[in-house]
């Protein structure tokens, strides 16, 4: 049987990776956080980046699929978000096979994360582009020290949208969620879909495995799955705080929607030498 090989080419810039499996399908990473900065498919750009993103000075870049470990939010002990984020991660390797391309990423403690959280632990983030199944993005945390560890997680993916103001996310209905631009309380969703108008910061609990987020790219469908990760956060500054924000663009709020797979309302608890993994994948439907 003869198997054609799908062409599929990896460039590396300075920092970054670039996976293409065609002209109109690739990723680009920055290794600043192991960040996917960019994801082209069918021809478009699905992710948003801020134009005004730093790249530099310690602050997580404006967009994409930031890493967020080991904390989300607020930290008493580091930045809000935690470290990985933050961190020059290692290219470990490369693979193309079955018509996917994919990296491999790897942060293992060092001396600043140590300063913050002195754990010894080792984090290898997979990121793999395939015409069939998308992008899929896999953290897993190994506990490489003697001492049991817990921690939160959560990918916090800045999706590309026509217009915020129409802009919809499915199944969060009839689910708690935590709001935090109404001083932390909980409330029950009960919107079949979701909208994001004038701004939301919400941690939706226990969500189901996939949601739909209607009004993407040229009137597309983001589906967004998750393993691993039982929660999900959605975020729109909307304008007053896009202002406030020297990393993002005035107007962007209105091309994008954060909806965040994460485990963060409980805590990871890793015994010594205890592996989990983290996944989301994201499917573009028309
Ligand atoms: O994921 C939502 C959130 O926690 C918001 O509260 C907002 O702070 C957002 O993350 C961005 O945080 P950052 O530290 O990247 O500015």
């Amino acid at each position: 049987m003869l198997y054609v090989m799908e062409a599929c080419t990896m460039a590396d810039e300075v920092d970054m990776v670039t996976l293409n499996l065609d002209d109109d399908n690739r990723v680009v990473i920055h290794m600043f956080g192991a960040t996917v900065i960019s994801w082209i498919c069918g021809g478009k750009e699905r992710l948003f980046l801020s134009s005004t993103s730093l790249f530099e000075n310690g602050k997580a870049i404006r967009g994409g699929i930031p890493v967020v470990f080991p904390q989300f939010g607020p930290w008493k002990l580091g930045p809000q978000h935690g470290f990985a984020r933050i961190s020059m991660w290692d290219l470990y390797s490369k693979k193309i096979a079955d018509g996917r391309c994919s990296a491999r990423f790897i942060l293992i403690n060092n001396e600043i994360s140590e300063a913050m959280w002195n754990y010894k632990f080792k984090l290898i983030y997979d990121v793999t582009i395939s015409k069939t199944n998308g992008l899929s993005c896999s953290l897993s945390v190994t506990n490489q020290d003697s001492k049991v560890f817990d921690f939160t997680t959560l990918l916090h993916t800045y999706l590309k949208v026509d217009d915020a103001e129409t802009v919809t996310v499915s199944n969060l209905q009839s689910l708690k969620y935590i709001d935090k631009l109404k001083n932390g309380e909980e409330f029950t969703e009960s919107d079949s879909l979701l909208k994001v108008v004038n701004g939301i910061d919400r941690i939706y609990k226990s969500t189901p495995a996939t949601q739909e987020v209607f009004g993407c790219v040229d009137g597309s469908t983001v589906i967004v799955s998750k393993n691993g990760l039982p929660d999900t956060v959605v975020w729109n500054p909307w304008a007053e705080k896009a202002r406030n924000m020297s990393d993002f663009d005035d107007d962007g709020y209105k091309k994008m929607i954060c909806v965040e797979p994460g485990f963060v309302v409980e805590r990871v608890i890793l015994q010594p030498q205890e592996e989990r993994s983290f996944t989301q994948n994201l499917v573009v439907t028309k």
